[in-house]
């Protein structure tokens, strides 16, 4: 692709915050072109979230009418490892979230114990990379109020989350970061309602992240560890997610 398209598309981006209206996140990953916007898509992000957009802002609420009347399933929406079908078959009676690495104080809590932390109810838009969105009504813990619990330790820089599945035929298990500056912000939850009623397993239950200035992609779901970090380099393939291993942006800011 010449410079002049390449600039001609990263403009396009720009003018819409972003976000890319294609269609199939996997063939797509393996399209040089995208996969190389995309890359361009992390200076886009920086000049676009830090200059015009403040990161510390908040994204958009919208109200119950808004709701969209199905909520997709993306991506893997019935994880087949022996680990969750275990606890799917006991309806997550016996999931236990385990929280370590660089903090002070590791901790595992089960669902009452993740239900009884400070929480937050928002209805907002979900902008999957693929092209389409959806509206829904999410309420989880504060990931800050967990965090004030676990303590971070100097130097940590990232949450890991480590999910259950396996995406497609991949045979490697869905992860997904962010940084410090996301998991303080007030939206940011660690979700196990959808529109009123415990998360479905095709989004995520028991537990995914919502984290929405960031696209679908970064909303890890079936997620049974965090991991805190002070780099990526022995996580996955070193870029920070399962996506971010095979091309797209670390930070997907919408
Ligand atoms: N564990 C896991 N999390 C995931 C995915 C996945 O395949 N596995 N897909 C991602 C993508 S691309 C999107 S758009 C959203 C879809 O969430 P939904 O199924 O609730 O619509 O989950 C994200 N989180
Ligand atoms: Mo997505």
């Amino acid at each position: 692709m010449t410079d002049f398209t390449r600039r001609s598309i990263i403009k396009a981006l720009a003018g819409t915050g972003g976000l890319l209206t294609l269609t199939g996140c996997d063939s797509l990953s393996r399209t040089p072109w995208f996969t190389d916007i995309l890359s361009s898509g992390e200076t886009l992000s920086d000049v676009a979230q830090h200059a015009i957009t403040p990161r510390k802002g908040m994204a958009r609420e919208f109200a119950r009418e808004d709701i969209s009347p199905q909520f997709r399933q993306n991506g893997s929406t019935n994880p087949q490892t022996s680990e969750y079908r275990k606890l799917a078959a006991n309806n997550f009676k016996d999931y236990v979230l385990k929280v370590g690495g660089r903090v002070k104080n590791p901790m595992n809590l089960d669902m009452a114990a993740i239900r009884a932390l400070p929480s937050r109810t928002q209805i907002t838009r979900h902008d999957c990379v693929e092209g389409w969105s959806a509206i829904g009504e999410w309420t989880g813990a504060r990931l800050n109020a967990l965090l004030k619990q676990v303590q971070p330790l100097p130097g940590a820089r990232y949450l890991v989350f480590h999910c259950a599945d396996e995406y497609g035929s991949s045979q490697s298990r869905y992860y997904e970061s962010i940084d410090m500056e996301d998991a303080e912000h007030p939206q940011t939850l660690l979700a196990y309602d959808l529109n009123g009623e415990a998360l479905p397993i095709g989004n995520g239950a028991p537990l995914r992240l919502r984290v929405e200035r960031q696209l679908g992609y970064k909303m890890a779901k079936y997620i049974m560890s965090i991991e805190v970090v002070d780099s990526f380099d022995n996580i996955g393939g070193g870029n920070g997610g399962f996506w971010e291993d095979r091309g797209y942006a670390w930070y997907a800011g919408i």
